[in-house]
């Protein structure tokens, strides 16, 4: 798990350091800081379970074992992309994996996640279905809709909000009423859950495991609100501070908890890791990062007569 923490964390860091070469074109939303989550819930799933993000999501596709080759070639826009180099960093896709994929229209995954819960149970088969979503994509109309019909199906599917306080440039409280807590609006359309601190790893690892282990024993959806925060700007590789839509202070404290710090101290204080592993992992995964950014760059763009393949309109 701390592997896939750290590598989600150097893979986009990576990322970040080569937009501005203009290679990478497509709009690219990064989730750095807000990695335990995908970490953590993940590491229950196996690839016979179901998976669904939306634009934010790197971390998601690589935890559930989607190939990070064919990720950063996407991103290049390169045929040898998890979406043929078609989609971008928003449509992510590896379902041999049982990452279903991720699309932009905030909300949009909810009722398509359900949708893919719903067939297991038709199918009669035992995957669970996780779909990861922010705090904004719980102001759409689908979500309350379809969290209605997962409880009243008792569907296995785990919702989990990546509440990062901010939709865009706009914070949660200039949004809901104050007060009310995302995990209660689920809990009053009849799936229960949890509101959870998303930065160390080991809590949300914790906590997913027993709601996963619930929803596979038929008790009927699960929801996860977890508390994280986006270091980045919404869309794009900057530090965006400057903008001033963050309360003096606020990122200086979340940085205090940040998920990558806290897991390798944590490690430390048990003797489970030293200073020569660390170092040994950093090498072990800039070498993996070299690679899938040698394989995007040097992969062909698709061929014209693919513009049509795959696309459904
Ligand atoms: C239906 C729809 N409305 C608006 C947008 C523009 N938009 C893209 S991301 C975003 C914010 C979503 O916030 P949240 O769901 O909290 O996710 P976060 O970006 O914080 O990870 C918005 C409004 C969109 N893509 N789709």
């Amino acid at each position: 798990m701390f592997r896939t923490l750290l590598r989600i964390r150097r893979v986009e860091e990576r990322l970040v350091a080569l937009y501005p070469e203009q290679q990478i074109r497509c709009p690219t939303h990064f989730s750095i800081g807000q990695e335990a989550v995908a970490a953590g819930v993940c590491a229950h799933l196996s690839a016979k379970d179901l998976a669904m993000s939306a634009h934010r999501s790197h971390a998601h596709y690589l935890a559930k074992g989607g190939d990070l080759k064919a990720m950063v070639a996407e991103l290049y826009g390169k045929a040898t992309g998890c979406a043929r180099g078609k989609g971008g960093s928003m449509h992510l896709i590896d379902r041999s994996v049982g990452f279903l994929g991720c699309v932009p229209i905030v909300g949009s995954t909810i009722p398509i996640a359900v949708g893919a819960s719903f067939g297991s149970r038709l199918l009669g088969n035992s995957a669970t279905t996780t779909i990861f979503f922010g705090d904004g994509a719980a102001e759409t109309g689908v979500f309350a809709e379809t969290l209605s019909f997962a409880a009243l199906h008792k569907l296995p599917v785990l919702f989990v909000c990546e509440n990062n306080l901010y939709s865009v440039l706009t914070p949660q409280s200039e949004r809901q009423p104050h007060g009310r807590r995302i995990v209660d609006v689920a809990a009053g359309l009849g799936v229960p859950g949890e509101q959870v601190d998303g930065q160390d790893v080991e809590t949300v690892f914790d906590v997913a495991g027993q709601m996963i282990s619930r929803i596979r024993d038929g008790g009927g959806p699960g929801f996860l609100e977890f508390l994280t925060y986006r270091y980045l700007e919404h869309c794009g590789p900057l530090d965006d501070t400057r903008l001033g839509y963050r309360p003096p202070g606020e990122f200086e404290d979340w940085l205090e908890r940040d998920p990558v710090r806290i897991e390798t101290e944590r490690l430390i204080a048990e003797k489970l890791i030293d200073a020569k592993a660390i170092e040994r992992l950093e090498s072990e995964l800039a070498l993996e990062i070299d690679d899938a950014v040698e394989f995007a760059q040097a992969s062909p763009f698709p061929e014209r007569a693919e513009m049509d393949a795959s696309v459904f309109a």
